[in-house]
């Protein structure tokens, strides 16, 4: 039995599956999760002593790759002044005028723990600010835990949203609409049917948690339109996408401005935090200054900040993007390659250095046609590629990334592990 065998065991005595989320249990692809020992630059090994490319990043955040000397000097040196005051630090200040630098639309913003908190605040503050109820999501779409955010779309369609979880009341879901990524005639008629109601639309402009699906040519476009033409606000959840696909995200990439901007992975370095922000007539809705309520103890942590702040200062170093750019098409093509020459069905969705690779001929533009990759053939995939020492995310429907910690090498071993995974599964 392997070490991290005996971990989870242990583990999930104690703990909901072994893990602290969901998706690190392997339910998604079978099999068990290793157990990490320890990770650097593009690199993870596991407590057995196998070592791994790494394509998960912790889901997005790491950027710059594992443990970069600058954030681990820099947490290490605020540390020794104290790992949280529950009072304003000068970083924090440094912090939030470095993203509204780099998100203009983002004039006023708080600093959360994480990407659910960030989201579920946004809500809070659109339905506040329009005295509306009604929000409307994409299916496929994920946004973080929240209630509000955990539904999926009811019998009819857009008619009603339907709890996507357990302990979700149907009274609130019912508030939640749903809809076809990528859809704009679906948002159009359902704002001529019930614009009135409704406070805001939230989307991820780049979807991640389908796996990677790029907006169409006109859809942000449309959505901010129509948000506009009734009176309710336009959330992007840019948690994946800020700092990820530009500096200034997807506001900066496609030229569409939010009314509120959810982030977090990336501007955290690594530890946690979240952001939301807006317009400042709507972020002077928020306590203290006005009656839309939010707080939390650990918000604006000066450790998190400061790998914040390292972080987006490498990402504002010249090339940096371009680079990222040019990591992603290799891995992408690599992937490309490995298919043609195995005859595997695969259809590559990527944006700057997030990616997947849907088992399917696609396209795929939205939830539906993401549901039509072969989930076991991407499972026995994902373990001919673990057992290659590539880590790839343990679900069809989630995104890989690259980090500037990654080598042309690295991403040339990969794609020699895919042509052998996909001739092998
Ligand atoms: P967190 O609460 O996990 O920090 O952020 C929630 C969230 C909000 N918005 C988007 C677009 C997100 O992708 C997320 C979290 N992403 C998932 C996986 N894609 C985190 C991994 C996990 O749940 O373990």
């Amino acid at each position: 039995m392997t070490k991290s065998s005996e971990l989870l065991r242990a583990a999930s005595r104690v703990i909901p599956g072994g893990v602290n989320s969901p998706v690190r249990a392997f339910r998604g692809v079978g099999g068990e999760p290793f157990f990490v020992a320890r990770a650097e630059g593009a690199r993870l090994w596991d407590v057995d002593g196998r070592s791994y490319l790494d394509f998960v990043g912790s889901w997005g955040p790491l950027i710059l790759g594992h443990a970069p000397a600058a954030i681990v000097e820099a947490v290490s040196e605020v540390a020794r002044r104290g790992t949280s005051y529950g009072a304003p630090t000068p970083a924090e200040v440094e912090l939030a005028e470095a993203i509204s630098g780099a998100f203009p639309s983002m004039e006023m913003l708080r600093l959360v723990s994480s990407g659910t908190e960030a989201a579920m605040s946004a809500i809070r503050v659109a339905r506040g600010a329009t005295g509306r109820d009604v929000i409307v999501k994409f299916d496929g779409g994920y946004h973080g835990h929240a209630d509000s955010l955990l539904v999926r779309a009811g019998s009819g369609g857009a008619t009603f949203g339907v709890p996507d979880s357990a302990g979700v009341p149907a009274a609130l879901a019912a508030l939640t609409l749903t809809l076809g990524y990528n859809d704009l005639d679906a948002v159009r008629s359902l704002f001529a049917a019930r614009g009135p109601e409704i406070a805001a639309v939230i989307v991820e402009p780049v979807a991640g948690n389908m796996g990677v699906v790029p907006p169409k040519p006109g859809f942000l476009e449309g959505l901010r339109e129509v948000t506009r033409a009734h009176g309710a606000l336009l959330i992007f959840d840019e948690v994946i996408t800020g700092f990820r696909i530009a500096y200034g995200g997807a506001q900066q990439r496609y030229g569409v401005t939010a009314d509120l901007t959810c982030l977090g992975k990336i501007i955290g370095g690594g530890l946690p935090v979240g952001a939301y922000g807006g317009r400042r007539e709507l972020m002077e809705r928020v306590a203290p200054l006005g009656p839309v309520y939010q707080a939390g103890t650990l918000s604006g942590n000066p450790l998190a900040v400061a790998a914040g702040l390292v972080t987006l200062r490498a990402l504002r170093e010249p090339g940096v993007y371009d680079r990222l750019e040019a990591l992603g098409a290799r891995m992408e093509a690599g992937i490309v390659r490995a298919a043609e020459k195995s005859g595997v069905a695969v259809a590559v969705n990527r944006v700057g250095s997030m990616l997947t690779a849907f088992f399917c001929p696609g396209p795929v533009t939205d939830y539906e046609s993401a549901k039509t990759a072969d989930r076991e053939r991407y499972a026995r995939y994902f373990h001919a590629m673990l057992a290659r020492g590539v880590y790839l995310a343990p679900s069809q429907f989630e995104a890989a990334f690259v980090s500037l910690a990654h080598r042309e090498a690295d991403l040339d071993e990969a794609a020699r592990a895919a042509a052998e995974a996909m001739a092998a599964s």
